[in-house]
């Protein structure tokens, strides 16, 4: 026969499929919390509010989504190696014949099409969200959700199915005891009914434990090129998988921007001394940035981060939004919706709590000089723990609606 490793088998093929359940619950589980963060769990989609997680989360750091989000990208990069090893260990049974052997051996047939399917579908819509690829703006979000959906259902049922496999596999095997062989010593497994282990192997050219230790070499590789993008700061510089030629700023204004304001149409006219923020509530009161600046500052800490994978941990000082909702009287529990000078951007609406929260900014400079217009001049949101996309830049009126 063709597949030939002596090292295949249901022993490597459960300890492969053993080490993926961690891994993939907790990126499902960041995942998860990311959607529901971004949507909230009564919304009606991005431009809704999103009170659940933000109650759920006042007390906790500004970086909490950021981890999680970080989390989610970098531990969904590194599962890549162990996902093709898995699919390397059951190979043989892609080439099995007859095809179909009954009923229900095809419906397990068609759910493992689906398994691998859906995973490199969730493979392949993340990376092109973290390289920020859209083409003809087709929409990966939606893609990733459902997908995340069918994947997490026919992985569940896979590993039920496969439960009375990988115990047979440990038992007669035992859990650890083929890791102490080396390749001299490495023998095939007996065979087996799944087909897995050679009816005519070849002599070992790497051991069962060489090759897990291949597999944890290329996700720690993977994580000392990823993890950057998440932690930001000095070890932005090894990210190596993150996009190529993106804008950054000089100075205390270098850090990363994903919409620049040549791209978002904003010229300095628009944002030039004219500019004026609008804040509505019970009445309507209009600031110039001078009188912005002229107000009580408050200077805070706060992570941005982007779905698309990379975090970034500032110091933002500017007004309170919260003194900002005292002075329009906004009613008791309104929403707050900014609106940007970028045409057509419209955000989430930000629920009360959030911008009640003191750590909730309407920003006008970054670590003791002005923002930058691609970071947001004159005026930006900074919010603590929630998704990059409601931190609005360009802001040019604050409309504090009655919920
Ligand atoms: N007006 C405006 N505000 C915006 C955006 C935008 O495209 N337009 N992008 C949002 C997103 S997706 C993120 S992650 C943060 C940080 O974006 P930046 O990197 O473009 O500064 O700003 C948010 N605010
Ligand atoms: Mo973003």
């Amino acid at each position: 026969m063709f597949w030939r490793s002596p090292i295949r088998g249901p022993w490597l093929t459960s300890v492969l499929g053993t080490l993926l359940v961690p891994a993939i619950t907790v990126i499902a589980l960041t995942g998860f919390i990311d959607h529901w963060a971004h949507y909230g769990n009564d919304s009606v989609g991005p431009a809704g509010d999103i009170p659940a997680l933000f109650h759920f989360t006042a007390s906790w750091p500004s970086w909490s989504y950021a981890a999680t989000q970080g989390m989610h990208v970098t531990l969904g990069m590194m599962v890549f190696p162990l996902v093709l090893a898995k699919l390397w260990s059951v190979m043989p049974k892609l080439f099995q014949r007859p095809v179909i052997k009954s009923v229900a051996g095809a419906l397990e047939r068609i759910s493992l099409l689906g398994l691998v399917a859906s995973v490199l579908v969730e493979l392949a819509t993340g990376m092109c969200m973290m390289q920020d690829w859209t083409p003809g703006n087709f929409n990966f979000t939606t893609v990733h959700y459902y997908g995340a959906w069918l994947f997490g259902t026919l992985f569940v049922l896979h590993a039920c199915i496969k439960l009375p496999v990988m115990r047979r596999a440990y038992r007669e095997r035992g859990v650890l005891k083929p890791m102490m062989e080396g390749v001299s010593q490495t023998k095939p497994e007996p065979l087996d009914e799944g087909g897995l282990a050679p009816i005519n192997p070849a002599a070992p050219t790497i051991s069962r434990r060489g090759l897990l230790a291949m597999v944890g070499g290329a996700s720690l590789t993977i994580f000392a090129v990823q993890a950057g993008e998440s932690l930001g700061g000095p070890f932005r510089r090894l990210a190596l998988l993150a996009p190529r030629g993106r804008v950054f700023g000089t100075g205390p204004n270098d850090f990363p921007v994903t919409r620049t304001a040549a791209s978002a149409e904003i010229t300095s006219a628009m944002t030039g001394t004219d500019w004026r923020l609008t804040v509505v509530g019970a009445r309507s009161i209009s600031f110039s940035r001078q009188q912005l600046l002229a107000m009580a500052q408050s200077t805070r800490t706060l992570t941005i981060a982007c779905t698309d994978g990379w975090s970034t941990t500032q110091h933002w000082t500017g007004v309170p939004l919260a003194t900002l909702a005292r002075l329009v009287d906004a009613p008791q529990g309104a929403i707050l919706r900014p609106v940007s000078l970028e045409p057509g951007v419209t955000s989430a609406a930000l629920s009360s709590s959030l911008y009640s929260d003191s750590r909730s900014l309407l920003a006008l400079r970054v670590n003791g000089v002005d923002i930058s217009l691609d970071h947001g001049y004159p005026a930006r949101v900074t919010l603590p723990d929630v998704p990059g996309t409601l931190n609005v830049k360009w802001v040019r009126e604050l409309r504090f609606e009655a919920a």
